[in-house]
């Protein structure tokens, strides 16, 4: 962080794909005891909470968060728990409710407490079928059509407000479809990313949910987390953009990455049948324009296609021998 830190860290939604990886890469920056896990539903790792303090936390609830903020000294909170787009579309009321008030609960709470810093991610679903498709710039048209999207412009817009009016310390990135190894995803359209993985290595086959043709901007997990401590590391004179910074990094079509994971897997096969999820997909672009993040913080992704899927196939591959060895 640039100023001293004096208080702790909470981190919500650490049992889900983001922060079940994030909240190690800040204990071990911050020492364990100092980084406050809170999670709300999923049962948490053996690890995790053997690494420092965990609390369930419902984030609707605001006197929840308080209790936590008071009880830890917490000065700082990277607030991950939400709702994603597919699952959001199955219940629109849920997804607003907990993206929504979670968030506000979140920004007043670090408002009322001053805390020093917040970080909210939000989404390429932000953008829409308005959206120019490729190389979207960081200011576009932001006409979403998923519940979820509404959500995110609404807290781009809501965090931008909390800085401008109260001098609050709260940075975002606009995350593309994240690929990890150690915790699935769950409800986002982008999921088929992570699954396919999974299904290849055990099955040698993979019913992919989008056209082959589909294209949209991607992210290896190792990006995403030295992106957002990037983010937050850097010197608020260099942070520009108050709403949310655009995150670029891979882009390719459900088709390429299986051709790529086919190198690796000859006998994988994919075949592809589109449900619902194919017109988010479709509503959202291609490919982003990331040279603000570049610019302002110095953002820069290590990984490509084939690197990435040559680390996931290698990762997911010694995980599944180890867990067949332990059976
Ligand atoms: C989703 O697919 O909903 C998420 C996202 C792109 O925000 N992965």
């Amino acid at each position: 962080m640039t100023a001293s830190r004096t208080g702790r860290i909470l981190v919500t939604g650490v049992t889900g794909q983001i922060g079940s990886e994030l909240i190690f890469e800040l204990r071990k920056r911050n020492g364990g005891e100092n980084v406050v896990a809170a999670g709300h539903k999923r049962v948490p790792s053996e690890t995790l909470q053997n690494s420092g303090p965990y609390e369930t936390l419902d984030t609707t609830d605001k006197s929840a968060i308080e209790k936590i903020v008071n009880e830890y000294g917490i000065d700082s909170i990277y607030h991950l728990a939400g709702i994603l787009s597919a699952a959001g579309e199955k219940n629109p009321q849920l997804a607003w409710h907990v993206n929504m008030d979670s968030l506000h609960n979140v920004l007043e709470v670090a408002r009322e407490k001053n805390l020093q810093q917040v970080f909210w991610p939000s989404s390429i679903a932000v953008f829409g079928p308005e959206t120019p498709r490729r190389n979207v710039p960081q200011e576009t048209v932001l006409i979403p059509r998923t519940v979820y999207g509404v959500t995110k412009v609404a807290g781009e817009l809501l965090c931008n407000y909390y800085h401008d009016r109260f001098g609050l310390d709260v940075r975002s990135l606009r995350y593309p479809g994240i690929i990890s190894s150690e915790t699935p995803p769950g409800g986002g359209t982008t999921d088929y990313a992570v699954e396919i993985f999974y299904e290849a290595i055990k099955k040698k086959r993979y019913k992919c949910f989008v056209r082959r043709d589909t294209v949209l901007p991607m992210l290896y997990m190792p990006d995403c987390i030295s992106a957002t401590i990037k983010l937050m590391e850097a010197d608020p004179s260099k942070i520009e953009i108050w709403t949310s910074y655009n995150l670029g990094g891979l882009s390719f079509s459900a088709e390429e990455l299986a051709d790529e994971i086919k190198k690796l897997i000859p006998d994988f096969v994919c075949s592809y049948q589109p449900d619902f999820r194919q017109k988010i997909a479709d509503s959202w672009p291609m490919s982003l324009d990331d040279g603000a993040a570049r610019k302002d913080w110095g953002w820069k992704p290590d990984y490509d296609l084939s690197s990435m899927t040559m680390d996931m196939v290698k990762k997911l591959t010694r995980r599944f021998e180890g867990e067949a060895a332990e059976s």
